[in-house]
Parts: structure tokens; C-alpha cells; sequence
């Protein structure tokens, strides 16, 4: 059994429904737990054409018993399941799930890095990720993911969502 951190987000249609369907979507994935859930972040989208709508971000900690790639595979099927269609890169999306960390793995594989290579750079991924886990080392950088935080510089705006989920 494996311990990963999905990153969850969406600016796109009903922001709150979406995260909270592929919650319950991946708790009901064979050889999937969701363990734990941050709060709900509003964010200001990083990168991406201008205009774009303010984002919900959330993490969730997870138990696989599958390895890295399935956990992908099933992420992405979800994303499409979930309306998501990929047109302008870096554009508004329904839904994104990322995978941040599978355990303490280092691998670099086409369309799969990990840890995910800008988690430690961006407030609205390493906030709700240190609501979960802050003392846990970056299996790269060697820090613990509270002190990337306390370190960090990026001016967008994160702010706590004050809904329940
Ligand atoms: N995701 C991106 C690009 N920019 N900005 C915010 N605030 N939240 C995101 O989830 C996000 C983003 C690419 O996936
Ligand atoms: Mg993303
Ligand atoms: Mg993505």
C-alpha cells in the first residue's frame, strides 16, 4: 500500500460539485482510499490566457495498492469523465487532478514526474498539501514541505474557501 497526494482543481462550471464528485469518484475506485481531504482553497489562476475565472484547489491523501502510472491513468480518466476537454493549454478546466507525491518515489517518465516538478513553487498546490502533511521530507529537495512553504514566494493569492465538502 502506497500513501500519494493528489492535487485537485477546477475554474471552471459548478467548482464545488466537481471536487467533490471526484472525491467520491476516487473513493470508489478498486485499490483506492481517499484517507484525508485539505480544506477548499480560492486561488487566482497562475499561468494560462488572461480572463480566466478564480480556481478551487484542494489535496487529497490517498492509499493506493497500485503503482504510480494506474493512479495517473485513473486521475486522467476521471478529468474526462468529469467534462474536462483540453483545448487552449494552460486554458480553464472543469477539473485537473495532478499527482504530487507517490510516496517517497523519484521518477521521470513521459507525461509522469515525481514528485510533481512545480508543487514546491506554487502556493495553491504546497498550501493545502501542508494542511496534510507538513512535516513530510520532499523526497527531492530534502525539506520538509512546511519549510518549502515558509519559504516560498508567489504572489498569488490563495484564500481558505469557507465551505464544507
Ligand atoms: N492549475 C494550473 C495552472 N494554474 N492556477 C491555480 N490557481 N490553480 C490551479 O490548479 C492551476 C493554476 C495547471 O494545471
Ligand atoms: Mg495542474
Ligand atoms: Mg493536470
Amino acid at each position: 500500500m502506497a500513501t500519494a497526494y493528489l492535487g485537485l482543481g477546477s475554474n471552471l462550471g459548478d467548482r464545488l460539485a466537481l471536487l467533490r464528485e471526484a472525491r467520491r469518484a476516487l473513493g470508489l475506485t478498486q485499490g483506492l482510499r481517499v484517507s484525508a481531504s485539505s480544506p477548499l482553497y480560492e486561488t487566482e489562476p497562475v499561468g494560462g490566457p488572461p480572463g480566466q475565472g478564480l480556481y478551487l484547489n484542494a489535496v487529497l491523501e490517498v492509499e493506493a495498492d497500485f503503482p504510480p502510472r494506474r493512479l495517473l491513468e485513473t486521475a486522467l480518466a476521471l478529468e474526462t469523465r468529469l467534462g474536462r476537454r483540453r483545448e487552449t493549454p494552460g486554458g480553464a478546466r472543469t477539473l485537473d487532478i495532478d499527482l504530487l507525491l507517490f510516496d517517497d518515489d523519484i521518477l521521470e517518465e513521459p507525461g509522469l514526474i515525481l514528485p510533481h516538478p512545480r508543487l514546491h513553487l506554487r502556493r495553491f498546490v504546497l498550501a493545502p498539501l501542508c494542511d496534510l502533511a507538513p512535516h513530510l521530507p520532499h523526497p527531492v529537495l530534502g525539506h520538509t514541505l512546511g519549510e518549502l512553504l515558509e519559504v516560498l514566494v508567489d504572489p498569488a493569492s490563495v484564500t481558505l474557501f469557507l465551505a464544507s465538502w
